[in-house]
């Protein structure tokens, strides 16, 4: 099939890498392919609190989703445990940390409403950071805006790790993906996307979130100080408990901030 890459859409260098698996077949949290030798191993790393019911469909979609497309995979379902107002960035630090300590070479940094339509849609990363959740019907199948990174980003371990990641500091919602684009510019690194109809997905419903208004100061004060990235992300998460355990679907990464109000 042709496939045309337009605007934002650009034709991605595919990165292959795989690490050592246990054994095939098996699901630790993930999975290794029976029939054949997986190219890439790819940690999907979704950040989590309180949607239970959003958790009882990702999971066993996702499972079947992933299976079919022969990759060494596994899920980290990273929880923040704590009441303090929800830390997207804070949650995907953690959880790429242990994936990336796991030795995997890419995550894929996903939020638990989306689900991805396209088969084609392949679960791993390129050479340039992937936008991969271009295309969601909340937004009528349309990409709100050309730097969004938001939803579904995959990205190699060591780009992840060169931009220090996230920001720990955008509480509640909004902002930390648009810092984390500012972040990749900064570093010079360019995302893609596969073309529209591979990149569809559909939002699970819920709640909307209430936005914190304190982000767009965030994101001024980072853009303006932009040595601030440097000292706040990956390299920043010494007030918080992590628990990892296994479980049958996912690596279980709990999150409890020490300094809880
Ligand atoms: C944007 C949010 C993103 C979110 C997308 C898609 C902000 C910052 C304000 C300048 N950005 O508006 O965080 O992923 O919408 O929902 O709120």
């Amino acid at each position: 099939m042709h496939l045309k890459y337009v605007g934002a859409y650009q034709k991605p260098e595919v990165y292959k890498q795989i690490i050592n698996f246990p054994k095939r077949g098996i699901l630790h949290g993930g999975f290794v392919p029976k029939h054949c030798n997986p190219m890439f191993s790819v940690a999907i790393v979704v950040n989590y609190r309180d949607r239970q019911k959003q958790l009882d469909v990702f999971l066993p979609y996702m499972h079947n989703f992933l299976r079919k497309q022969n990759l060494h995979y596994r899920i980290y379902l990273v929880e923040q445990q704590d009441k303090s107002p929800f830390n997207r960035g804070m949650l995907l630090n953690i959880g790429a940390k242990v994936a990336i300590e796991d030795k995997f070479p890419c995550v894929i940094l996903h939020d638990v409403d989306l689900l991805p339509l396209d088969a084609a849609n392949l679960y791993a990363c390129t050479a340039s950071p992937r936008h991969m959740s271009a295309s969601i019907d909340k937004f009528r199948f349309l990409l709100p805006y050309d730097y969004l990174t938001g939803g579904v980003l995959a990205i190699k371990s060591e780009d992840f790790v060169a931009i220090n990641g996230f920001s720990n500091k955008f509480v509640g919602w909004g902002g930390e993906d648009d810092n984390f684009f500012f972040r990749l510019k900064m570093h010079k690194i360019k995302i893609v996307r596969f073309p529209h109809h591979m990149s569809r997905y559909t939002m699970l419903w819920h709640k909307p979130e209430r936005p914190n208004s304190a982000r767009f100061f965030t994101l001024r004060e980072n853009r303006q100080y932009s040595a601030i990235n440097a000292e706040d992300g990956l390299n920043a998460l010494q007030d918080v408990r992590v628990r990892v355990s296994n479980t049958p679907l996912y690596k279980h990464v709990k999150v409890q901030q020490r300094c809880d109000t």
